[in-house]
């Protein structure tokens, strides 16, 4: 668009009126060269250029479609140059990464070097964390209020959290810190009625009331009337009485002013107008105050009208309530089938024979697949909204009351629920079944998503089970497994489609116990891989067969109890063993391999470990990422050259590694 011409554009609220605006911002703090009046032109040239970049990018669309309006007010009237603006799981810091000197790297979003989805302390100072998971923004931002005062530091500290992760119990923990702490603190809760699905629980009930019509419908135009009555000059007190005395009647007292904070609200989070004036007032107020925003998720989208999950469900995104790049909408290969298909498939067959069976998740309806279980089995599918604890600790519950319940969560959102496995689930041996989708790595999202670490931190209980599928017929018997047990399981599901294993005219071993299976015999050495490597480490056996190369491929099927007789028996057979996982090098399955292995006395020194180094990995196509770790097919052949010439493993690509590696002061 032309500095000079003028457009309109659908995708906007209300239709505005642009002139380039967005030209105008370059750096942080530019907005502030804006008139006040120029800021919806703004949004609506911000609007074009999120719908625009994340159509082919993919990301977290709806929310960021959403917060526009917001985070430009915020902008405008804070100084993120020294105020600090929590944004709670930072997905939703689309615009305000655009306005901190990001917006020429925009396009670049969640791609291979490009930017980060999530607020990213190495891109700027005005990211405050590193932060991906939701519900943590306002007690990380009390703990940057508490610094500020004990350092004699004045600034502002903002947070905002969206009414679905306010769902999540360590939200609550922290309104009840922040209550009793009197410290300055502003929360906004950006209130859009919706998760990635409905909101769900007694809390977004509560949340409707709050902003049911006629107060909000009332309140959208009352902002402007008392701001008109309030003459020039007065101050922000006598505003915010007057705002106040406004709602005492219908709203007062609630949760909030309940646990010490003040609340004001709500408000239209897209009038920028109403917004300015209100957040004028309230940054100077010296104790902790919410307000409550109503914003529309998607606003601008074609699709997303006022349901925004229908946007998903119409095709036009994928999991996550994201839109994912066009490539990957298309169709992977004939009759590609996830392992979250996989697991979905057999979960309703088994349920259709076994009425204990339930299934819980905790605000990942569609990307664990219980939204297709729950249309199935409508009471028998629990959506806990974003408090994988409650997730874990009811099934915990139900299991001791005689269902069996199955706990589809993502790798790593499970760790939410971490001292719950170890206490209600295993010291009580229950027999829950975890099922830990986006289980490795996870791709686009990067490190907050990646789940790179389950198996470190679930196979220390002593009583857990842990495995992984090679295919979708072991997902399939795993999960049969997982409960006929009497005890703990946990079954890890990849981000992958399930594998065509049938070229390789495999023997058919059912899933036993703690048992592994050697698949191929070989000659010059073995691989023994866990879940999904295990099909790239047939497809290595392929290519390093043509060259001569003759390696064993065996699958490890469980990390704990770890087949310690199959371990035992290839490092006598082989001069070396490569063990193969899609997880962290410490205290995963090859670590589990090597400890059994140690305590039957056997030679560990074979034993080489190929997994996920002891860093965090940034964001990139997960194909892209298990090519650079020299986890797909190709790299392993590559690590099993070098092991026959008796050389070190290759090293990471030097040029690459900067992109992907965080963590240890070396990227
Ligand atoms: C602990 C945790 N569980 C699940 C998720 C996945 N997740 C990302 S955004 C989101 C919905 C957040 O809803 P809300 O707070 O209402 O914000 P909105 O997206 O509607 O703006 C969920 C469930 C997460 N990031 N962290």
């Amino acid at each position: 668009m032309s500095g000079s011409a003028k457009s309109r554009i659908s995708s906007s609220p209300e239709s505005i009126e642009m002139t380039d605006f967005l030209s105008r911002i370059h750096a942080t703090n530019d907005i502030k060269k804006l008139t006040p009046e120029e800021l919806p032109g703004l949004a609506a040239e911000i609007r074009k250029l999120i719908l625009d970049v994340v159509t082919k990018t993919g990301g977290h669309l709806g929310s960021n479609l959403g917060v526009i309006e917001l985070t430009l007010a915020l902008h405008y009237t804070f100084d993120v140059t020294k105020d600090v603006i929590v944004w709670d799981g930072s997905y939703q810091t689309y615009t305000h990464k655009i306005l901190t000197g990001r917006k020429d790297k925009f396009p670049t979003l969640r791609q291979f070097g490009g930017m980060c989805g999530f607020g990213w302390k190495p891109e700027s100072e005005t990211d405050p964390f590193n932060f991906g998971h939701v519900g943590t923004g306002p007690g990380a931002a009390l703990g940057v209020a508490m610094a500020d005062e004990q350092l004699g530091r004045k600034r502002k500290v903002v947070t905002v959290i969206g009414d679905g992760s306010m769902t999540s119990g360590v939200a609550f923990e922290a309104i009840n810190n922040i209550g009793t702490s009197g410290k300055p603190l502003l929360m906004i809760l950006n209130d859009n009625g919706m998760s990635i699905a409905k909101t769900v629980g007694s809390l977004s009930l509560y949340f409707n009331e709050l902003r049911s019509a006629p107060l909000f419908q009332e309140f959208k135009n009352e902002v402007h009337r008392v701001l008109e009555k309030i003459p020039g000059g007065q101050t922000a007190e006598h505003m915010l009485e007057a705002l106040r005395r406004g709602f005492t009647q219908t709203i007062f007292p609630n949760l909030f002013t309940g646990l010490g904070m003040q609340y004001y609200g709500p408000i239209d989070g897209h009038d920028i107008k109403g917004l300015l004036h209100i957040l004028h007032n309230v940054r100077s107020q010296e104790k902790p105050v919410v307000l409550h925003v109503v914003t529309q998720k998607g606003l601008g989208h074609p699709d997303a009208k006022c349901d925004p999950f229908a946007m998903h469900k119409a095709g036009t995104a994928a999991a996550d309530y994201k839109l994912e790049p066009a490539t990957a909408a298309k169709p992977a290969a004939p009759k590609a089938k996830s392992y979250t298909t996989g697991f979905i498939d057999a979960l309703s067959d088994l349920a259709a024979k076994d009425k204990r069976i339930v299934g819980i998740t905790a605000a990942m309806p569609d990307g664990t697949g219980l939204l297709d279980f729950g249309k199935k089995f409508p009471d028998r599918a629990f959506d806990v909204g974003i408090s994988e604890q409650v997730g874990v600790a009811m099934a915990a519950g139900m299991a001791q009351g005689g269902l069996r319940p199955v706990v589809a969560i993502y790798s790593s959102f499970m760790q939410r629920a971490y001292d719950i496995i170890f206490q209600e689930m295993c010291l009580n041996n229950l027999p829950v079944v975890l099922v830990l989708d986006r289980a490795g790595i996870a791709g686009e999202d990067g490190p907050t998503h990646h789940g790179n670490f389950d198996i470190a931190y679930l196979r220390t209980f002593p009583n857990m089970v842990c495995m992984a599928p090679k295919d979708e017929r072991e997902v399939r018997e795993m999960l049969e497994l997982a409960l006929s047990l009497q005890q703990p399981a946990a079954i890890r599901l990849p981000r992958e489609n399930v594998p065509d294993l049938s070229r390789f005219n495999l023997k058919h071993n059912p899933v036993s116990l703690g048992k592994g299976e050697l698949l191929v015999p070989g000659r010059h050495g073995a691989m023994l891989a866990y879940g999904v490597m295990t099909a790239k480490a047939l497809a290595a056996r392929e290519m390093l067969l043509k060259e001569g190369l003759d390696v064993a491929v065996a699958n490890g099927r469980f990390a704990k109890p770890v087949d310690s007789e199959m371990a035992a028996f290839l490092v006598k057979e082989y001069p070396w063993v490569l063990t193969l996982e899609d997880h962290a090098s410490h205290g995963g399955f090859g670590s589990a391999v090597l400890e059994a292995l140690s305590l039957r006395n056997e030679d560990t020194s074979r034993v080489k470990i190929h997994a996920i180094p002891d860093r965090f990995l940034q964001h990139a196509d997960r194909n892209e990422l298990l090519k650079f770790l020299h986890l797909d097919a190709e790299g392993i052949a590559d690590v099993i050259r070098m092991i026959a010439a008796g050389q070190p493993a290759p090293a990471l690509d030097p040029t690459q590694r900067k992109h992907f590696l965080y963590g240890t002061g070396e990227e």
